[in-house]
């Protein structure tokens, strides 16, 4: 996958697309990171990449002009078509289900915004997907596309290595993680459960669902609803364990 992001801050991209698993995948040929700086694509004397809304009122806007240009000399450095995901506190919420969708996609674009929000015209000439990480407010988008990238780009084939892609995830599941322990048995006289350490299989399988679930109805009841899909709770072996 090819991954573009537009910004004003290019500099907050480099450490966190070099370490850890996103720096290992693009190591690997999994994926490209390509951060354009939108103000390599202003005309005027100042280099200004947001001015006054028309209309009035407080604030800035990001200017249309910049954004299309620079837009425009990424998609030319590629001959496949992005998909335009614009990061704003107006898109559609971000889910497990939508990195999913993207991580299907060839190529993806991401463009940052700042100030009051982006000239309409971006939304309306651009065709993009709006796109927001969460109900609370950020000083623009950019940590909003790495929350993006960080998402999509683990699932990709290849992303991540045996031990980590076998884990069992919370969001794919629909039920939380059960707890976890590990050496030493006693940490500031707090046990490890004991079912832990008996060796018994079958007893440690059922211990963990039963956690997952009563810790999912406790924290996220959310989650336990089935209004969207009836078999979000079962699992491969659900008839064994209903006997
Ligand atoms: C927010 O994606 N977002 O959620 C987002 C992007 C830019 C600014 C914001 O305040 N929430």
């Amino acid at each position: 996958m090819r991954i573009d992001v537009l910004t004003i801050f290019p500099e907050i991209f480099g450490p966190a697309l070099s370490s850890s698993i996103l720096g290992r995948a693009a190591c690997k040929g999994v994926v490209s990171y390509h951060i354009h700086d939108i103000r390599d694509y202003t005309t005027d004397r100042h280099r200004s990449v947001d001015d006054r809304p028309y209309g009035g009122g407080p604030g800035m806007v990001m200017k249309a002009e910049p954004i299309f240009a620079c837009a425009e000399a990424a998609e030319r450095m590629d001959s496949r078509e992005p998909r335009r995901v614009l990061l704003t506190p107006q898109g559609q919420t971000f889910t497990q289900a939508f990195a999913q969708d993207l991580a299907g996609v060839e190529r993806l674009m991401l463009i940052c915004g700042h100030y009051e929000g982006f000239d309409e015209r971006v939304r309306d000439g651009l065709e993009v997907t709006e796109l927001s990480i969460g109900d609370y407010v950020l000083t623009g988008g950019e940590f909003a596309s790495l929350v993006v990238i960080d998402a999509v780009v683990r699932l990709l084939p290849g992303a991540l290595g045996d031990e980590e892609s076998t884990k069992e995830e919370s969001f794919s599941s629909s039920l939380l993680e059960y707890p976890q322990y590990t050496r030493p048995v006693t940490f500031r006289g707090m046990e490890v459960p004991e079912v832990l350490l008996s060796g018994d299989h079958e007893r440690i399988r059922l211990w963990r669902r039963e956690q997952s679930l009563l810790r999912t109805a406790r924290r996220r009841a959310d989650l336990l609803c089935c209004r969207r899909d009836p078999d979000c709770l079962k699992q491969p072996d659900a008839g064994k364990e209903n006997q």
